[in-house]
């Protein structure tokens, strides 16, 4: 099937797409090894979550569960009435989060199979020591609602690359490119957040150069997934009650910018020790692409 394209947003020389029916082959050449980001209009198509995954279904299934969201304990169910009534004016606190590794892990077949644009993927393997990805959340469901906003604008902890596929209702995303870093004053001790507070209306006295950003915002709607290449910034708002769901990838196309954030981590506290990893590192990055490039699973 050939692809079908739409473009959803424009600015500069940034193009955001929408594609459906792309191959594996144009997705590695045109964004995943390119880094560029696209609206994959698909690419969740066999998820069974695709009609399941609704307020109401949670509220059936877990209106018991604790969530913290934004410091505060909530029971699911009212969390979700909360959602439900939730208003741009009037927001209810964003993300709640639902980590379905550890949480909620019969719904693991509800976002299977795994789409083949994410992969392959290293972020799992047995073979990566868990220390280098520390505390990533890799798979994790978002609530979220009208005026609930992300609260800072970042690129994925540890370079990873993200797929958050929309399910349920419409969220608007902006995203900003990697060479424009410096507009976005990344905070010095997090250097995947931005320090721009008021995201909606950044104070240009307080961040002068974010006048010169060029970010851009379009909406990603039920069953479409948006890919976050490695690097670029992004933010995300509701528009309606949305359910997304997150994961992060990790491959040959970012593992040296991966390399990157672990030595930028290391660094701080042991040189020799930033040193020792990045050779670790190299030999694994080799290790991991012969065994994808003969077709086996590490
Ligand atoms: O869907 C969102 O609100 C943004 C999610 C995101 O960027 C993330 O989890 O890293
Ligand atoms: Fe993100």
């Amino acid at each position: 099937m050939a692809t079908k394209s739409v473009v959803l947003a424009q600015l500069g020389d940034i193009v955001v797409e929408k594609k459906y029916g792309m191959s594996y082959e144009e997705f590695a050449e045109k964004h995943l090894f390119a880094n560029y980001p696209v609206v994959i209009g698909d690419a969740c198509k066999d998820w069974p979550a695709k009609d399941k995954f609704t307020p109401q279904f949670f509220k059936d299934n877990y209106a018991n569960r604790e969530v913290k969201v934004q410091g505060k304990t909530f029971l699911l169910g009212d969390f979700i009435d909360l959602m439900m009534t939730s208003t741009k004016e009037n927001p209810a606190p964003y993300p709640c989060k639902l980590q379905i590794d550890r949480d909620y892990p019969e719904l693991i077949p509800d976002v299977s199979p795994r789409f083949k644009y994410a992969l392959p993927d290293r972020t799992h393997s047995k073979i990566l020591p868990e220390g280098f990805i520390g505390g990533a959340d890799t798979l994790e469901i978002f609530l979220g609602s009208p005026g609930g906003q992300f609260p800072y604008m970042h690129y994925d902890y540890m370079c990873l690359h993200a797929f958050v596929t929309q399910l349920y209702g419409d969220k608007e995303f902006t995203v900003v490119p990697p060479s424009q870093t410096e507009y976005v004053y990344p905070d010095p001790n997090n250097t995947w957040v931005s320090l721009i507070d008021n995201q909606r209306q950044p104070d240009l006295n307080k961040f002068p150069l974010w006048s010169k950003a060029t970010p851009i915002s379009f909406v990603v709607g039920p069953g479409e997934t948006m890919f976050i290449p490695c690097g670029w910034w992004h933010t995300a708002h509701s528009l309606t009650p949305t359910i997304s769901v997150a994961l992060d990838c990790l491959n040959a196309s970012n593992w040296k910018n991966f390399m990157g954030e672990v030595d930028i981590m290391m660094s701080r506290n042991n040189k020799a020790k930033a040193m020792a990893a990045s050779m670790f590192l190299n030999v694994l990055g080799g290790v991991f692409s012969t065994t994808e490039k003969l077709g086996m699973k590490i």
